[in-house]
């Protein structure tokens, strides 16, 4: 099944794991609009890097699909300084449902994977074909050591027991439900936090972390949502798929657009002191244009959006660090 053919949701259960974070809640939007039974559990009722209650959770509920966004996520400094969380969260969390979801039978799983899996310095723009190529970029490689984990356990029970699991990479998300936190936030909702208060306070500047010349695709988080309900239903396959925008530009060219957004007009100040990460992070997603699908929305409306979210939130998520 890659485009022809139909796995149909309708009448499905879909448990959507990690339904509070960016990802799982923009999912949770998105299938509103098929006509499936959405299944989510509270973090205080269940632990999903716990495997036994998982396992029981599971069998009590017996969910179709399994969309497993459950994951410890943030940008390059919450990576950096939290090596043991991101890595052994992680692989706890696909231990646990990866394994419990085999074990009730669930018929499809889709598995979150990130562009970070791929090597430092692979060709770009990276192909799926990428994937070990090469060394990881040291800052994220705890997360993406576990991400690579993932998509093999979802590669290997596909090969040791014919089950329907298939893995997803995104390129740099941005969008509704982000996590603000000044620190362990990715680029997008740092510098629209930053930006803002730098507005309210009149500041004469902002800080911008790194050279400004690091190369990043974004991509708005409902139309990766949308994607992967795209691929429930139209792929099939042991080898990950990328989903990325095309739209990809300088952090110094993404700083000035998140702005011009926000209505900050001051200064930016580069401060070389922070790391740069990956050089340029940009996805061949051509195999899922191939099979159809395309995002719809442009950075600069999906931004404006973010940013209204933003204030509408009312510091709802600014200080936590997120495990969606
Ligand atoms: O979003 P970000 O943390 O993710 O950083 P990565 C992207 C780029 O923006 C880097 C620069 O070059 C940062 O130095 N940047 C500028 C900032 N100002 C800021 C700021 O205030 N905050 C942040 N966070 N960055 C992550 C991985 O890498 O990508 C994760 O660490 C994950 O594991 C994610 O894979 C998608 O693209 O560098």
């Amino acid at each position: 099944m890659t485009g022809a053919s139909t796995y149909d949701l309708t009448g499905k259960r879909v448990f959507v794991a990690g339904h509070r974070g960016m990802v799982g809640s923009a999912v949770v939007r998105r299938l509103a609009s098929e006509n499936c039974t959405v299944l989510t559990a509270d973090r205080r009722e269940l632990d999903l890097t716990k495997e036994e209650p998982t396992l029981r959770w599971l069998e009590a509920n017996r969910p179709d699909v399994v969309v497993h966004a459950a994951a410890k996520v943030g940008g390059i400094a919450a990576n950096n300084n939290f090596p043991v969380d991101f890595l052994c969260d992680n692989l706890a969390l696909e231990l646990s449902v990866i394994r419990a979801s085999h074990a009730v039978g669930v018929r499809r799983l889709l598995f979150l994977g990130s562009s970070c899996i791929y090597p430092k310095h692979a060709k770009q723009p990276m192909a799926e074909s990428e994937l070990l190529t090469g060394p990881l970029e040291p800052t994220n490689e705890w997360y993406a050591i576990a991400k690579i984990a993932g998509l093999k356990m979802c590669q290997a029970y596909r090969r040791q027991f014919g089950d329907d699991f298939i893995s997803v990479m995104p390129t740099n998300l941005y969008g509704r439900g982000d996590n603000y936190h000044p620190d362990h936030s990715h680029v997008p909702a740092a510098l629209i936090r930053r930006f803002h208060e730098a507005k309210l306070a009149n500041a004469p500047s902002v800080s911008v972390w790194g050279t400004g010349t690091p190369l990043r695709e974004f991509l708005n988080v409902d139309d990766f949502a949308d994607a992967c309900v795209f691929l429930l239903k139209h792929y099939s396959s042991d080898l990950p798929i990328n989903v990325g925008s095309g739209d990809e530009l300088s952090i110094a060219d993404f700083a000035t657009t998140v702005a011009d957004v926000v209505g900050y007009r001051g200064k930016l100040v580069f401060d070389t002191s922070k790391p740069d990460g990956t050089p340029r992070k940009l996805l061949d997603s051509s195999k899922i244009r191939a099979i159809g699908w395309r995002p719809n929305t442009t950075l600069g409306s999906g931004l404006a959006a973010t940013y209204n979210d933003f204030l509408q939130s009312g510091g709802r998520r600014l200080d936590a660090i997120v495990r969606s």
